[in-house]
């Protein structure tokens, strides 16, 4: 068992698909039934854990597992002591205050002696402590929009996204405590043999990150606006250029970010660059 790892992902919820997709980006094949709470790949080194994000901080910790991909606000909130190998950049959401909508909000003295429910105390907790404020926390594990409504609670601390949920419940958010997105973690003192695996993985990750955030561009040019458009669109080294069979056009292929590519979209075609093809790339080693 030495030389294989186990990773935990969430079972299912906002998180698995995402945990899933990554990993099979990352060309590692596996079976996941449902209803199976275990599967191995059948082409690299890892196991999977499939179990409720909640618990998926703990078995990190605990070593059951030795990588974990989890939202930063389970992570934080049940304090476990992990390493943060890598920000996913999926599931990005907020943790944030709300209260009625009728309700006047002069700032965070507005909480001061009032109750507030939320399934994340701790995190809650901090928060308030910083700012100087005494509030009382009110533990509740779920449908925490509709607290204030039944009288439950004055505010509610909740994970909020598009803030429709919100709106629905007639509370406005107005303030944010915490930032999260999915990251992937480990436990502590991993052995050299896992921990070489662990690297091979982030090497794959960081190759599908970097693909996904540029493309491939293929362009016609006239010859004589090549400079100016290989300035704007350098690569990685530098463009290819080759011969069109019409004379004095060239096909000009490059990689660069796709945000870059959108800055430079106008200059581009103001040079003389047509038939402009922006292509993905699925995975890019530099
Ligand atoms: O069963 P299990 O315990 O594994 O799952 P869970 O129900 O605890 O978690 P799940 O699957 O709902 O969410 C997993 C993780 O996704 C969270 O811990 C966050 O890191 C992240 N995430 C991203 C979200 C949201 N977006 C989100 N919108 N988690 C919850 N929500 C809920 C929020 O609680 C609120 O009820 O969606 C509602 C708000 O959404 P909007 O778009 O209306 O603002
Ligand atoms: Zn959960």
């Amino acid at each position: 068992m030495e030389n294989i790892i186990r990773i935990a992902v969430q079972k299912s919820g906002r998180l698995s698909e995402d945990s899933l997709r990554l990993i099979k980006e990352c060309g590692i094949k596996f079976y996941n039934g449902t209803g199976k709470l275990k599967s191995t790949s059948t082409n690299f080194p890892i196991e999977f854990l499939y179990l409720r994000d909640d618990d998926i901080p703990g078995y990190v910790a605990d070593g059951v597992a030795d990588l974990g991909i989890v939202g930063e606000n389970e992570l934080v909130e049940k304090d476990k002591d992990v390493d943060i190998q890598k920000k996913l950049g999926f599931s990005k959401c907020r943790l944030s205050l709300a209260i009625p909508k009728g309700e006047e909000y002069p700032g965070l003295s507005y909480f001061q002696s009032k109750s507030i429910a939320t399934s994340y105390t701790k995190i809650l907790g901090d928060y308030l402590n910083a700012n100087n404020i005494s509030a009382e926390i009110h533990e509740i594990s779920g449908s925490v929009e509709i607290a204030p409504s039944i009288g439950l609670a004055e505010g509610i601390c909740d994970i909020v996204s598009s803030g429709s949920t919100l709106m629905m419940n007639g509370l406005k958010e107005v303030e944010e405590i915490f930032k999260s997105e999915a990251v992937l973690i480990s436990h502590k003192g991993l052995n050299a043999a896992k921990m070489a695996i662990v690297e091979k993985l982030l090497f794959r990750i960081n190759a599908v990150q970097t693909g996904k955030s540029n493309k491939y561009v293929l362009l016609n040019a006239p010859n004589d606006s090549l400079d100016k458009i290989i300035s704007l669109i350098p690569g990685m080294r530098s463009p290819t250029i080759l011969p069109l069979a019409q004379d004095g056009w060239s096909s000009v292929h490059s990689v660069l970010n796709e945000d870059q590519f959108w800055e430079n979209i106008e200059e581009l075609r103001a040079a003389g660059a047509e038939g402009i093809l922006v292509v993905p790339i699925e995975k890019m080693v530099l």
